[in-house]
């Protein structure tokens, strides 16, 4: 018998939940539904391009975007993976505009989740990864089922973060404090084995960056200051970055996680607070990328510090590597580039 022993996704949290006597077991339920949603996505999204599936649905979110069809069963997925549990007090979505409250014909219970069903939905024609990303928090209002209240809660209040990849295999990577850790979708069992235990942004790592550099002329000068020096073009950078920008967050996000580098969607004159949302993106993802000994910033804070005081705010974002994050925040501060070289070529 083989002396290796497969870890399912399901024995990963048992294990979790036995370090904590007094678990009720209701915050491990929510990941295993978490899961299940994304094994359905997972296989609505191999098959989109093989059923009608695919296209607009001629919809406009409630970001004034386009929404596809994807998107709405994603949403839904999770929705109807959660609601009925007895667990959750409410959800937020990325595709919904207000607070989702729980049906009046289920209980309730003490969590809450918010998500964005399917990042990067944009790209799905193309066969390009896409990605679920998902935050817990616990219910802090008084109100007996819930409200907006319990999701907007600091990053640093969530007890638990994580996204789901669908690229050339699926896989779930989460946190819940104690290391973050990856899982590979098996698709001949339908589950999810434990393929990347504590995981940890290699530090430094590769020299790469990732942003939309076609919005240049739209960025403040440090912002363009920054990338001429990451490129090497101000004469102070000996080891230029390589650039990688899928524009799929949780695919970007997921290679630097795993070689290093920096994803930055800074604001801009037409986004003048970023492009991307606190609570459905940046506050998930950075709870990962400080539980695998990276950053994430708004340029000038820390982002799981940043106040939400509305479900679909966005910011500014700056994240991967701890130290090219911390380069990012000393050229948005207007630091001098001898400084800088001097750092830079440490790395
Ligand atoms: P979405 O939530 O509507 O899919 O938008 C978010 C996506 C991210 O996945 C990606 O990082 C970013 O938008 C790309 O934006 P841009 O096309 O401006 O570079
Ligand atoms: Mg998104």
């Amino acid at each position: 018998m083989s002396s290796r022993s497969v870890v399912t996704i399901e024995r990963h949290i048992i294990e979790a939940e036995r370090q904590f006597p007094k678990a009720t077991g209701a915050f491990s339920n929510i990941l295993y539904d978490l899961a299940l949603a994304a094994k359905m996505i997972a296989h609505e999204v191999r098959r989109a391009g093989l059923v009608d599936i695919l296209g607009y649905t001629g919809d406009v979110n409630v970001q004034g975007e386009e929404v596809k069809k994807l998107d709405e069963y994603a949403n839904e997925v999770i929705f109807k993976a959660l609601d009925h549990t007895g667990h959750l007090c409410g959800m937020a979505s990325e595709e919904n505009e207000d607070f989702i409250p729980i049906p009046d014909k289920f209980p309730t219970g003490n969590y809450c989740v918010l998500f964005d069903p399917l990042d990067g939905s944009s790209n799905i024609d193309a066969n390009v990864s896409v990605g679920t990303i998902f935050s817990v928090h616990r219910k802090i209002s008084d109100h007996p089922r819930g409200c907006i209240t319990d999701c907007l809660q600091r990053g640093t209040e969530q007890v638990a973060a994580g996204y789901i990849v669908y690229g050339s295999s699926t896989m779930l990577v989460y946190t819940t404090g104690n290391g973050v850790h990856g899982f590979t979708l098996d698709p001949s069992i339908g589950e999810f084995l434990l393929s990347h235990p504590y995981m940890r942004i290699p530090n430094p790592g590769q020299r790469t960056y990732s942003v939309n550099e076609g919005n240049y002329g739209k960025w403040c000068p440090e912002q363009r200051r920054l990338v001429d020096h990451l490129k090497g073009m101000d004469g102070a950078n000996a080891k230029p970055f390589s650039a990688r920008y899928i524009g799929s967050l949780v695919a970007d996000f997921h290679r630097n996680l795993l070689y290093g580098g920096v994803f930055m969607y800074p604001a801009d004159a037409k986004s003048p607070k970023g492009k991307l949302r606190l609570l459905y993106e940046a506050a998930p993802l950075a709870m990962i990328a400080e539980g695998a000994g990276g950053k994430a910033s708004t340029g000038t804070q820390r982002i799981l510090e940043v106040e939400p005081t509305s479900l679909h705010q966005r910011v500014p974002l700056y994240i991967g590597t701890a130290e090219y994050v911390d380069m990012a925040e000393r050229f948005l501060a207007g630091a001098p580039i001898d400084a800088e070289a001097e750092v830079v070529a440490g790395v």
